[in-house]
């Protein structure tokens, strides 16, 4: 039951407020539940990447999360099961906000680049879904030649 693109996906992204001391850097903030729609409960962050790998390969059921990436380049790719969309994290301030019910994968374009994650709950591994074609039909997206 493969629906037309009738709605756009919606990507939101975020700046974060920065304040830069002349010749002493910057400092970037965002506050839950402000800057980011939800309470965060859990940070992670992904770094020691060689450039050219890809991570995700997977959606959440429920869970709810900001990206950002404060050093380097990261090309995260989003599916919703009906349209597909690209955003690079190339930006200590550029914030990616990614909805439930996305497939994800994480292309790491530059060496040592740090995915930092917040997280609207704790970790759940039955809150993944691995597996594309699972994915499609939890979202109502099967391929309509396979039905
Ligand atoms: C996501 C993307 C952006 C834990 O034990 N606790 C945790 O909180 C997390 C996130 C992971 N893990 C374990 C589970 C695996 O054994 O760490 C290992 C690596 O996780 P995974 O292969 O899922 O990593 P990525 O980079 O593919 O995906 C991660 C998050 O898991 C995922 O939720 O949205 O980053």
């Amino acid at each position: 039951a493969r629906r037309k693109a009738d709605t756009t996906m919606i990507i939101q992204t975020i700046r974060m407020k920065s304040v830069t001391a002349e010749g002493m850097g910057t400092l970037s903030v965002f506050e839950a539940e402000h800057d980011v729609p939800f309470a965060i409960k859990r940070i992670y962050y992904i770094h020691n990447v060689p450039a050219g790998v890809q991570r995700g390969g997977h959606a959440h059921k429920k869970l709810r999360q900001l990206l950002w990436c404060p050093y380097g380049k990261i090309l995260i790719k989003l599916d919703d099961g009906f349209e597909k969309a690209e955003v690079l994290l190339d930006s200590p301030d550029k914030g990616l906000i990614v909805e439930s019910n996305m497939w994800r994968d994480m292309l790491w374009q530059q060496e040592n680049s740090v995915l930092c994650v917040a997280a609207d709950s704790f970790y759940d591994a039955d809150d993944y879904i691995r597996d594309y074609e699972a994915f499609l039909r939890h979202v109502g997206a099967e391929d309509p030649a396979k039905e």
